[in-house]
C-alpha cells in the first residue's frame, strides 16, 4: 500500500499541475478558396481561415470548443474523430445520435477531457458537410511518447480528395433515380495539406516524425516519399512497434505517425506523392489527375523533380502492425454482432446501403437522448427506431463485430468511442467470415479499418465506455446512403453517469422542432409505439428483388438501364427523395 502510494503520488501531482484547459472560439462561415488552382468555390472555414486551424492539446487537458454557426444556409456539428469521449457521450457530435444539428445563427459548446495521445482530426458530422471544408487536424501531444527521443521535429501533413461542387448537390445527384447503381461522385483533385506542390524544408541527417491524416470524403490515398523509407510508430492513436514501410495506403479517416530520417547530403530534393485509389471510382473522368505532389526540400537552389510514375502500388499491410502496449487478443467473446451489408435499391429507384437488410435512417430523437430518457426500457433495441440498426451492449462485455461485405468496393469502417482489435481480415472475394481458430496473439488496433471487396473483417473491443456510438463506413457517400449502425453501450450505466445535456444542445433540437426524450419517434408514453418515426422510402415493387435489380443493372448497357428506370417509374410510386444526413 505504502509503496504504491509513494509511487503514484508524483505522477498524479505532475498531471494536476500541468493539466490545462484549451479553449477555441470557432466562428464557422463561408470563405472563398481555390486549393487545387482549378476552381474557386465557397468553402466552410473557421474565423475567416481555410485551411481551418488545428486543435492541439496534451494528454490530461480539457478542451472547450465554442462553435458558432455563421453559415447562414447550412446546419452543422463537430465530431472529434477517434477521441473516446469517456463520460461525455453527449459531446461526440454526430447529428441524430448525440445531438441535434447546430442551426444557422446558433452556437453550441463542446467540452470534454483528453485521456489519450495521438493523431486525430475533427470534422462536421451533419448534412454530409465536412468535404465542403469543415475538417482539420487534432493533435494530442504526450509527455510519455515512447519514441520521443527518436526524432528531432514533428510535421503534420494532411491528405484529402477535393470536390468543386457543394455536397448537398452531389448527394442529391448520388441518391437519385438517375443513379440506380449508386456510382459515387468522383473527386476533382487530390490535396496535400489543402494545397498542391507543397514544399517541406528539411535538414540533412535528422529524423522527423510525420503525423499524416486522410481527411477526405471518399478516396483512400497511396503515399510515398521518393528516396526514403519510413518507420510507422502510431496508427489512429495507438503506438505500434516501429515497423518499416516504403508506401502506405491511407483510407479516409485513418492516421499514421512515422519517423523519416533524412539523407546526409543536400544535393537533391525528393518528391512526396499522394495518389487517389482509382479502384474506388466507377468511371475515371477524362483529365482527372488522381495525384498530388509535394517535395522534401533539402536545397531550394536545386530543382524539384517530377515523381517517377509507378505502374502498380505495393502498400504496407496495416493488419500486420503490433501495438506497442502488447494488449493481447480478447479471446473470450461475450457478445457477437453479425452485420451483413450490401448496396441495393428502394422504390424511389435510388441506391441505398443496407446492414442486415435495413438502411440507416436518422431517428427524430437523437439515440443518446432516447437512452437517457427511457429508464430500464433503454436496453430494448426496438425503441431506437426500425432503421437505426441498433445493438445493445452490456457493461464490461467483450464485444465482437463480424462484418461481412457483399459489395465489390473497399469500405473503411469506423467505430466511435473506441479503437478495436482487428482479429481477422479476409482477402478480396473471401465472402463471409468462416470461423478460424488461428487469430493473432497481439492484434493490431485502430479506430478505422478497411474491409476488402466481397469479404469480411472481425473486430473486437471491450464495452468499457458507456455511451451511444456509431459504427459506420467513413466514405461520406455511404454514410448518406445508410451504411451506419448504432451501438448503445451499457445504457443503464450511462444513465447513472447523470450526464447534463447543456441548454445549447437542447436549443438546437428546439430550433429543429425535434423532441429530446422518448423513443425514436418522440413517444414518451409507449416506447413500443414508433408511429411517426422517420422511415426510408419503401421496398422496391413486387416482382423485383433487390439483388435482381442490382444484378440486372450491373450487367446491362446504358440503354437497357434507362429502361429499368422507366419500369420503376411505371410500377412503383416514386417517393420524394429524402436525403439523410449523418
Ligand atoms: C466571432 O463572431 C462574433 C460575431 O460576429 C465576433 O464578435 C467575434 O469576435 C468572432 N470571434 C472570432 C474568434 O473571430
Ligand atoms: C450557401 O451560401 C454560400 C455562401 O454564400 C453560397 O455560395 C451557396 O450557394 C449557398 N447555398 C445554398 C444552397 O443556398
Ligand atoms: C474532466 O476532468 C475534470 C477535472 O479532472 C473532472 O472534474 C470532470 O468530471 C471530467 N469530466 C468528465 C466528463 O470526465
Ligand atoms: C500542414 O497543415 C497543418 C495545419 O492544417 C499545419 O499545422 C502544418 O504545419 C502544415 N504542414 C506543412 C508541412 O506545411
Ligand atoms: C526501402 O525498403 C525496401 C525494402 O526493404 C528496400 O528495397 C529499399 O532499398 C529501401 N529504400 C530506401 C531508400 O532505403
Ligand atoms: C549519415 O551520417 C551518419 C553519421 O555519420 C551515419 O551514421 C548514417 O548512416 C548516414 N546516413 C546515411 C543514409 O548514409
Ligand atoms: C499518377 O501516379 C501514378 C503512380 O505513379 C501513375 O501511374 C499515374 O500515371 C499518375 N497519373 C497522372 C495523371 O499523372
Ligand atoms: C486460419 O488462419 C491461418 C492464419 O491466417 C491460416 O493459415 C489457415 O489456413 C486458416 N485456416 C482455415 C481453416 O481457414
Ligand atoms: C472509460 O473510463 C473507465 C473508468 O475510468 C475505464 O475503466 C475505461 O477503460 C475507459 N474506457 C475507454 C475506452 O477509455
Ligand atoms: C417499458 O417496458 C415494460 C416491459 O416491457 C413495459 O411494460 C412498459 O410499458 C414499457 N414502458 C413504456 C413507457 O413503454
Ligand atoms: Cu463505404
Amino acid at each position: 500500500m505504502m509503496l504504491s502510494f509513494q509511487v503514484l503520488l508524483p505522477a498524479l501531482y505532475t498531471a494536476l499541475v500541468t493539466a490545462k484547459t484549451v479553449t477555441y472560439d470557432f466562428n464557422i462561415s463561408w470563405i472563398t478558396t481555390n486549393p487545387d488552382g482549378l476552381y474557386e468555390r465557397p468553402t466552410i472555414g473557421i474565423n475567416g481561415q481555410w485551411p481551418i486551424p488545428r486543435i492541439e492539446a496534451d494528454v490530461g487537458d480539457r478542451i472547450i470548443v465554442h462553435a458558432n454557426n455563421q453559415l447562414g444556409n447550412r446546419t452543422t456539428s463537430l465530431h472529434f474523430h477517434g477521441l473516446y469521449m469517456n463520460g461525455s457521450s453527449q459531446m461526440d457530435g454526430p447529428v441524430g445520435t448525440s445531438q441535434c444539428a447546430i442551426p444557422a445563427g446558433q452556437s453550441l459548446t463542446y467540452d470534454f477531457n483528453i485521456t489519450q495521445p495521438g493523431t486525430y482530426w475533427y470534422h462536421a458530422h451533419a448534412d454530409g458537410s465536412y468535404p465542403d471544408g469543415l475538417r482539420g487536424p487534432l493533435i494530442i501531444n504526450d509527455a510519455e511518447d515512447p519514441y520521443k527521443d527518436q526524432y528531432d521535429e514533428e510535421i503534420v501533413l494532411t491528405l484529402s480528395d477535393w470536390y468543386h461542387s457543394f455536397m448537398p448537390d452531389l448527394i442529391s445527384n448520388f441518391i437519385n433515380t438517375d443513379n440506380p447503381t449508386g456510382a459515387e461522385p468522383v473527386p476533382d483533385s487530390a490535396l496535400m495539406n489543402d494545397t498542391q506542390n507543397l514544399q517541406i524544408n528539411v535538414q540533412p541527417g535528422k529524423t522527423y516524425k510525420f503525423r499524416v491524416i486522410n481527411m477526405g470524403a471518399f478516396a483512400g490515398q497511396y503515399l510515398w516519399f521518393e528516396g526514403h523509407n519510413i518507420s510507422i510508430v502510431e496508427v489512429d492513436g495507438i503506438y505500434t512497434e516501429p515497423t518499416e514501410a516504403s508506401m502506405l495506403y491511407i483510407t479516409v479517416a485513418q492516421r499514421y505517425s512515422f519517423l523519416l530520417t533524412t539523407q546526409n547530403d543536400t544535393t537533391s530534393n525528393f518528391a512526396i506523392v499522394g495518389s487517389m485509389d482509382q479502384d474506388l471510382f466507377d468511371t475515371v473522368p477524362d483529365g482527372l489527375n488522381p495525384n498530388v505532389t509535394g517535395w522534401l526540400v533539402y536545397n531550394d537552389k536545386e530543382p524539384l523533380p517530377d515523381p517517377t510514375l509507378l505502374d502498380e502500388f505495393d502498400p504496407f499491410d496495416d493488419y500486420t502492425l503490433v501495438p506497442q502496449d502488447g494488449l493481447e487478443l480478447y479471446d473470450k467473446v461475450d457478445y457477437s454482432m453479425e452485420m451483413n451489408f450490401y448496396m441495393g435499391n428502394l422504390n424511389d429507384g435510388a441506391n441505398y446501403a443496407f446492414i442486415n437488410d435495413k438502411t440507416y435512417t436518422m431517428p427524430k430523437v437523437p439515440s443518446l437522448y432516447t437512452a437517457l430518457s427511457t429508464g430500464n426500457n433503454a436496453t430494448d433495441a426496438t425503441i431506437y427506431g426500425s432503421n437505426s440498426n441498433t445493438f445493445i451492449l452490456d457493461q464490461g462485455q467483450v464485444a465482437e463485430i463480424v462484418l461481412n461485405s457483399a459489395d465489390p468496393g473497399k469500405h473503411p469502417f469506423h467505430l466511435h468511442g473506441h479503437s478495436f482489435q482487428a482479429v481477422w481480415r479476409g482477402a478480396e472475394d473471401d465472402g463471409s467470415y468462416a470461423y478460424n481458430e488461428t487469430l493473432p496473439t497481439v492484434p493490431m488496433r485502430r479506430d478505422t479499418f478497411m474491409v476488402n471487396p466481397n469479404s469480411n473483417i472481425v473486430l473486437r473491443f471491450k464495452a468499457d465506455n458507456p455511451g451511444v456510438w456509431l459504427f459506420h463506413c467513413h466514405i461520406e457517400w455511404h454514410i448518406d446512403s445508410g451504411l451506419v449502425a448504432t451501438l448503445i453501450e451499457a445504457p443503464l450505466a450511462l444513465q447513472a453517469q447523470n450526464l447534463v445535456i447543456p441548454q445549447d444542445h437542447l436549443d438546437a433540437c428546439k430550433a429543429a422542432n425535434r423532441p429530446t426524450s422518448g423513443n425514436a419517434a418522440g413517444n414518451t408514453a409507449n416506447y413500443e409505439d414508433l408511429t411517426g418515426e422517420n422511415l426510408p422510402p419503401g421496398p422496391i415493387p413486387a416482382g423485383f428483388t433487390t439483388s435482381g435489380i442490382v444484378a440486372m443493372v450491373f450487367s446491362c448497357v446504358a440503354g437497357f438501364l434507362g429502361m429499368a428506370v422507366i419500369i420503376w417509374y411505371g410500377l412503383g410510386e416514386i417517393e420524394t427523395q429524402k436525403r439523410k444526413a449523418a
